[in-house]
C-alpha cells in the first residue's frame, strides 16, 4: 500500500528534520491556543505554611551575603525561579541589628511591609523606614542594602519582575564595594518632594521611569480606601486604587503595576478575566478568590498567585471586618506590547461553580 511506504518515509524525514533542529508548523499548531493556557497554577502560600519556615530561617540561615528571603515558587513552573510566568515574590525577614549588603541589579523590586518596624531599605542613598502596610519602591538597577536598628523581627513581602528579566536575557547584578551604600540624601526626601498628592515639584525636570516616590504609607493608603467606602467602585475588583507615578500618573514602575483594594464585608464581587499575571497579599481580613472553579479561602498573610487569563472573583466572607488586599502584576508589560484584554464573565450572574476546594502541593 502507497500510504505505508508514505508513513514510512515521512516519520523518516521527521527524525532527519528534528536532528537537524527544524520543526513543521504541522507539528506545532496546537501551541497556537484560542487563549492563553498558563503553565503556571493558581496557588496560594498560606501564612500558617510560610511563618513556620520564616521564624527557623532566622536560627538556622544568617544574613550573609544574601538576604534572607523566602522565594515562593509555583508548582507549576517545573522548579523555575518564579511565582508567576513574570513575578516572584518572597517573604523576607531581617533581625535586629543585621545589615543585608547593599547591591544593585536590572529586576525591579517592591516591598509590601507584612509585620514589625523600625527596618530600613536605602535605595540610592535615602534611608526608608518601615511601618507595616507601606508600600516600597527598589527601581531597577537602584542601589539598595536593608538594616534593622529596632528590637524586634520585621518582615516584608517582596515582589520582583526576576522571571520576566531573566526571560528577556537582561538580568545584571552588582555587589557594592561596602556593605552598606554611604547616605547621600536626607532620610525621605523622595516623600518630601513627591509624596503630595497630585502636587509634584516643577523645578524637577528629570522623569525617571520608576516612581521618584520610594514609599507610599500605610496611613495614606487607609485613609483613601476610607474615604471611598461607599463608593460603587468596581464590580470586578471593589474599591480598588492603583499606586501611581507622582509625575505622570501612570503605573509605579515600567514592569509592575501595584494595588491596594478593599473588599467590604459581606461583599461579593463579580468573575472577570484579564491577560497578564499577578500576586495578590491579605493584609487585612478574610475572604475566598475561585479561580476557574477552585475555591481558595484566605486570610491575613497569605500570598496568591493568579495565572493570565483565568476566570476569578474576590469575596469578603465576613459581616463585620473589611479585606484589604495588596497585588502587584505585569499588566504594564502586556499594555506596552498591546496584549492586554479583560473580559467579563459571560456565566450565569457573574459568579462561578465552585468545583474544587484548594490544597497546597506538599512534596
Ligand atoms: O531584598 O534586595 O527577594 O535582590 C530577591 C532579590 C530580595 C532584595 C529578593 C533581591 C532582594
Ligand atoms: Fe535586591
Amino acid at each position: 500500500m502507497t500510504t505505508e511506504v508514505n508513513t514510512a518515509t515521512s516519520e523518516e524525514f521527521h527524525q532527519r528534520m528534528h536532528a537537524s533542529h527544524m520543526y513543521g508548523l504541522w507539528e506545532l499548531a496546537s501551541q497556537m491556543t484560542q487563549h492563553p493556557l498558563p503553565k503556571m497554577l493558581p496557588y496560594m502560600w498560606p501564612w500558617s505554611l510560610v511563618e513556620p519556615i520564616v521564624r527557623e530561617s532566622c536560627d538556622v540561615v544568617p544574613v550573609g551575603n544574601e538576604r534572607r528571603a523566602l522565594q515562593l515558587f509555583n508548582p507549576g513552573l517545573g522548579g523555575r525561579w518564579a511565582s508567576t510566568n513574570t513575578l516572584i515574590a518572597a517573604v523576607q525577614v531581617i533581625l535586629p541589628g543585621e545589615v543585608a549588603p547593599a547591591h544593585r541589579h536590572t529586576p525591579t523590586a517592591i516591598r509590601f511591609i507584612m509585620e514589625g518596624s523600625g527596618a530600613y531599605t536605602a535605595v540610592d542613598g535615602e534611608r526608608i523606614y518601615m511601618e507595616p502596610g507601606d508600600f516600597i519602591l527598589t527601581p531597577s538597577w537602584a542601589w539598595h542594602d536593608h538594616g534593622n536598628d529596632a528590637t524586634g523581627r520585621v518582615i516584608w513581602l517582596d515582589g520582583l519582575d526576576i522571571p520576566l528579566v531573566q526571560a528577556l536575557e537582561a538580568m545584571f547584578f552588582q555587589p557594592y564595594s561596602e556593605r552598606q551604600v554611604p547616605l547621600t540624601k536626607p532620610a525621605a526626601q523622595s516623600a518630601r518632594l513627591f509624596g503630595h498628592a497630585s502636587l509634584a515639584p516643577a523645578w524637577v525636570k528629570e522623569k525617571p521611569a520608576a516612581s521618584p516616590l520610594l514609599i507610599y504609607p500605610w496611613t495614606k493608603t487607609y485613609d483613601a480606601l476610607m474615604s471611598l467606602r461607599d463608593s460603587e467602585a468596581s464590580p470586578y475588583e471593589g474599591i480598588v486604587l492603583e499606586y501611581t507615578h507622582p509625575q505622570t500618573g501612570g503605573h509605579v514602575m515600567p514592569t509592575m503595576a501595584c494595588y491596594t483594594q478593599l473588599i467590604r464585608p459581606g461583599e461579593q464581587l463579580l468573575a472577570h478575566r484579564h491577560t497578564g499575571s499577578s500576586v495578590f497579599y491579605v493584609a487585612q481580613g478574610q475572604g475566598r478568590t475561585i479561580i476557574n472553579g477552585i475555591e481558595f479561602v484566605w486570610q491575613r498573610g497569605d500570598v496568591v498567585a493568579l495565572p493570565s487569563w483565568v476566570l476569578y472573583e474576590h469575596a469578603n466572607t465576613s459581616a463585620t471586618e473589611d479585606a484589604i488586599l495588596f497585588s502587584i502584576s505585569d499588566q504594564p508589560v502586556l499594555e506596552a506590547m498591546s496584549l492586554y484584554r479583560e473580559e467579563a464573565s459571560e456565566e450565569d450572574g457573574g459568579h462561578q461553580l465552585v468545583t474544587s476546594a484548594f490544597e497546597p502541593v506538599i512534596v
